[in-house]
């Protein structure tokens, strides 16, 4: 406990010389989450993460996040120092979506307009024409479907079925998935509804079809937030990364959230709705990064002014 108390204040100092802010996601540890708060930054999804960290005038970011997040940041202020606590902390997303194989899945749909996730490497973003969050997905590719557009969608398989069932696109999928999301259980979700049977389930849309079909909600991180203070009920189950509990909790006392199930939490597993890659980050490699200017995420920059394009745009389209 006094070591997490030092760590925080040692934090807490080099964020000051050194002229930097921490920005979290909202899966990183509680810790994480707090600091960045305490300290000017922010805890957010990946949309809010990026523009946040393109407005903010600090010289140095440090972003507690998966790589892809970092990524971001760097190409949107590519003269900013973008420091993470652990370079190896990826997506299956982002793994699972190699450009050269993209690459040949969107020349054999040349008639398609290419969008991708933010989950995805900069490569991969420079060959698409938009990049959405699971925060603005929905409104973006119905924009494009008004527009006449036909979508090659990549690379979350659930969501992009997901947003083609709700807008009636024309869409084709990249066959991903996230390894947290993908794993919650419509069988058991029903029978933990019944033990709980006032309770609203809130869904991320990165989960299997027949688990957002018992969804009250269906949404982002900041969708899901928004649901537990509006919706009228005292109890909720939840089926995103359970590092959510964390600003779910605080920002509703009194409430009641439950973990949605997955194939190990029920009764072995405690934590098996939690990224890995997430997990990676620690108030540890916070202080050595900055203390040390390790872990500095660079990014080709004869792709930067390509990968940025996607990324403006849907940083316009949600102004
Ligand atoms: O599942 C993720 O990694 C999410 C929700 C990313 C994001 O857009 O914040
Ligand atoms: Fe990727 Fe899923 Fe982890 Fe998010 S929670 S970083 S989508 S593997």
């Amino acid at each position: 406990k006094d070591e997490r108390a030092a760590l925080k204040d040692k934090i807490r100092r080099l964020l000051k010389e050194k002229n930097a802010v921490m920005v979290s996601h909202y899966y990183v540890h509680p810790d994480l989450q707090d600091l960045a708060e305490e300290t000017g930054g922010i805890v957010s999804d990946s949309l809010e993460m990026a523009r946040f960290g393109r407005d903010h005038s600090a010289q140095t970011l440090v972003v507690s996040g998966v790589r892809f997040m970092g990524e971001t940041a760097k190409i949107l202020s590519p003269e900013k120092t973008i420091l993470m606590p652990d370079l190896d902390a990826t997506c299956s997303l982002d793994l699972g979506c190699p450009i050269e194989e993209f690459s040949a899945f969107c020349d054999a749909h040349p008639d398609r307009t290419v969008v991708v996730y933010a989950n995805t490497s900069a490569a991969v973003k420079a060959r698409a024409d938009w990049l959405v969050t699971s925060s603005c997905a929905l409104d973006i590719v119905r924009a494009l479907k008004d527009q006449g557009h036909k979508i090659l969608w990549a690379p979350d398989r659930h969501l992009g079925d997901y947003i083609r069932r709700e807008t009636g696109a024309d869409m084709v999928f990249w066959n991903g998935a996230c390894i947290v999301h993908d794993e919650f259980k419509a069988f058991e979700l029903e029978s933990l509804k019944k033990d709980h049977p006032n309770a609203k389930v809130l869904v991320h849309p990165e989960s299997p079809a027949d688990v957002i079909a018992l969804a009250d909600a269906v949404g982002s991180t900041s969708a899901i937030l928004k649901a537990a203070q509006t919706l009228d009920a005292r109890e909720f189950i939840v089926a995103t990364d359970n590092g959510m509990m964390h600003k779910l909790r605080t920002l509703n006392p009194g409430k009641v959230f439950y973990e949605a199930p997955t194939a190990g939490n029920s009764a072995t597993c405690k934590s098996c709705a939690h990224c890995p890659w997430m997990a990676m980050n620690g108030l540890a490699g916070v202080a050595q990064v900055l203390e040390t200017g390790g872990n500095a995420i660079h990014v080709d920059p004869a792709i930067i002014p390509r990968a940025r394009l996607p990324i403006d745009r849907m940083l316009a389209f949600t102004a």
